[in-house]
């Protein structure tokens, strides 16, 4: 039996606190997916494939992650694949309602579970729309994501 779990996301860009997210359920499961939802309603600051590039570079030392793009319900992208679980981060009971209605909301749909991580208190705080405002307007975020990251977030906030 293969174990599998799915970390899904916006991921625009990856930071530390997902990281640590994936870095944790690679070593509960035996397969674990990084899903980045297309959104099309909302443009990122990194285009879908960017976003996957500079996550395969940093998830690179965890040899049973495999990142993937996907459109439409999570719950479809875990049938497809024989996902049984789902593996979330919760910062804080601010993330907690609304993620609870999704997990009963997916679990509802498809009979798949939510498992959830308690984010560690170092990055608790974190989220990919502060990295982004702070990086924007010059503040330091080498200790938030890695450095491949930092470096595309300077090359790309220094062209606009
Ligand atoms: N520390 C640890 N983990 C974190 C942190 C942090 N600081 N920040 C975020 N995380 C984890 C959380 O588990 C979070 O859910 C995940 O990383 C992704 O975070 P983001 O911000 O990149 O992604 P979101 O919140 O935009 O992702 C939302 C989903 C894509 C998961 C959700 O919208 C979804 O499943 N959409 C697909 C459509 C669907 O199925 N809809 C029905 C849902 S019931």
């Amino acid at each position: 039996l293969v174990r599998r779990a799915v970390c899904p996301g916006s991921f625009d860009p990856i930071h530390n606190g997902h990281l640590d997210i994936i870095a944790r359920a690679s070593r509960l499961y035996d397969e674990v997916y990084v899903a980045v939802m297309i959104n099309q309603s909302k443009k990122g600051l990194f285009e879908i494939e960017e976003r996957i590039e500079l996550i395969r570079e940093v998830t690179a030392d965890y040899a049973n992650v495999r990142v993937e793009a996907f459109h439409g319900l999570l719950v479809d992208f875990c049938k497809q694949r024989d996902i049984p679980a789902i593996v979330k981060g919760l910062r804080a009971v601010s993330d907690f309602d609304y993620e609870l209605q999704m997990a009963h909301m997916n679990n509802g749909l498809t009979g798949v579970e939510t498992l959830f991580v308690p984010t560690s208190p170092t990055n608790s705080f974190l989220s990919s729309s502060l990295v982004k405002e702070v990086a924007t307007w010059g503040g330091d975020v080498s200790h938030l994501v890695p450095p491949a990251v930092f470096d595309a977030l300077s090359r790309r906030l220094k062209k606009d």
